[in-house]
């Protein structure tokens, strides 16, 4: 489905007036507010394709109607969402679930609807078909060198995927671990692991990036072997410096600093980039900024402090992907939601007074700290969000038109309602 412009001027046309309005009102509050616009039309949020169907738990799934039933069909779906918030413009695939049949024509529909092929995913958490040996108890930590060298080509062959569709990155998340007390060596699962991470760190062009994702527990219950930011590390500085941490805002146990994770991380050089979500409880893949917004603020408060202590660019130096899963909500009004709310949280960020917070650290004011930051939180940034997606050409209000527009009626007219999108 394809929204043409003039809906979106239509649109934006009704809303224009009251839009001013509340941009004069929040602008004058706001000392940099040009220079917060500018920098969120450069940022773009990576769409996950397997996050354009409804998810489920193992307890069910209720399926949606007019969902994508192939890999064409979900970029069309990512267009959709760029054209109503022009931020969306990235998408990262997960292989096999979305294997690339044509690159040519993949590539050429993803370049007419202005988007990019961010990191790919590998997959040796399940098992395929015609797999020769399984992933029961693991894949590159596996006590057997054969199934090692399995999950190791398997890795391979995805980075040959994404290098065909122009990406520069891959993402490894390993589900390997234990479930019982004595079921593994700790030491041999970190060695078997890191040395075939050495055989694909071998094989990865010059110019990409892999990303280590950690996870502290599930689909393993006892250790992960690669289950925290300390490990993701250790992996990551003995293979070199194209290694990096992932950060999946799900993967912690609870109540974790995860403002103080991407700071230390940061400061190593060694941050690769996110995988945006939501949780109360375990990797609960829910919306994002829809539990713990204030968490979401703190985090992106400490991503543009270390960023700018190293000079990187906002917009293109670390992978900023979502990984959610919509048991609920509609895919794409979740996905909508989600990008907004980061891009609400990095904008927050933007207008913290630094130098009045650096101030205040300096003299051990910790209410005025408390003050600084949270005056940013508590300022209303959406005025400065809807500019930007105005001289974007985007919509005034995405979820808005999206429901004025219902997609989904006519996604549901144009697929029926039995397709189901693979993922998770
Ligand atoms: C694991 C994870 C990982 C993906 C998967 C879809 O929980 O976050 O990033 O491979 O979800
Ligand atoms: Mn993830």
């Amino acid at each position: 489905m394809f929204i043409p412009g003039f809906k979106i001027d239509d649109h934006n046309d009704k809303l224009l007036k009251a839009h001013q309005r509340k941009l004069k009102m929040v602008s004058e509050e706001i000392r940099n507010a040009e220079n917060i616009i500018e920098k969120l039309m450069q940022f773009q949020v990576a769409i996950p394709s397997w996050a354009l169907g409804t998810g489920g738990t193992r307890f069910g799934r209720f399926s949606g109607k007019g969902e994508p039933g192939t890999l064409e069909e979900k970029i069309e779906d990512i267009g959709l969402l760029h054209a109503l918030n022009r931020s969306s413009g990235a998408i990262s695939l997960h292989i096999p679930w979305d294997i690339p049949r044509n690159t040519q024509s993949i590539k050429a529909l993803a370049a007419q609807l202005g988007i990019r092929f961010d990191a790919v995913n590998s997959n040796t958490f399940q098992d395929q078909k015609d797999q020769s040996w399984s992933y029961k108890f693991g894949s590159l930590h596996h006590v057997d060198k054969k199934v090692r060298q399995q999950a190791i080509e398997h890795n391979l062959e995805v980075i040959e995927y994404g290098k065909a569709l122009g990406s520069n990155a891959i993402t490894v998340w390993l589900s390997d671990g234990s479930s019982f007390p004595g079921q593994l060596n700790f030491r041999k699962a970190f060695q078997n692991t890191l040395e075939s991470f050495e055989e694909i760190y071998r094989r990865l062009p010059s110019d990409w990036k892999m990303f280590i994702e950690y996870k502290a527990f599930e689909p393993n219950f006892y250790s992960m072997t690669v289950g925290d930011w300390g490990q993701s590390l250790l992996y990551a500085s003995k293979l070199g410096e194209k290694a990096y941490t992932l950060v999946d805002l799900g993967h912690h146990l609870p109540n974790a600093n995860i403002e103080q994770i991407v700071s230390l991380l940061l400061m190593e050089g060694k941050l690769g980039g996110f995988h945006f979500n939501d949780s109360k409880y375990g990797d609960d893949d829910l919306t994002v900024g829809s539990i713990n917004p204030y968490q979401l603020f703190l985090i992106f408060y400490e991503l543009v402090e270390g960023m700018d202590e190293r000079n990187m660019n906002h917009a293109t130096d670390l992978g900023w992907m979502i990984d959610a899963s919509h048991n609920v909500k509609d895919p794409l009004e979740d996905l909508l939601q989600s990008v907004e709310a980061i891009k609400i949280a990095y904008a927050q960020a933007l207008l913290v007074d630094k130098e009045k917070l650096k101030a205040a650290q300096q003299e051990n004011d910790v209410v005025m700290a408390q003050e600084v930051l949270q005056n940013a939180f508590r300022t209303d940034t959406r005025p400065l969000l809807t500019e930007a997606r105005l001289r974007a050409h985007a919509a005034i209000d995405p979820l808005l038109l999206f429901r004025e527009l219902k997609v989904r009626d006519e996604l549901i007219r144009q697929r029926g309602s039995v397709k189901i999108a693979t993922g998770l």
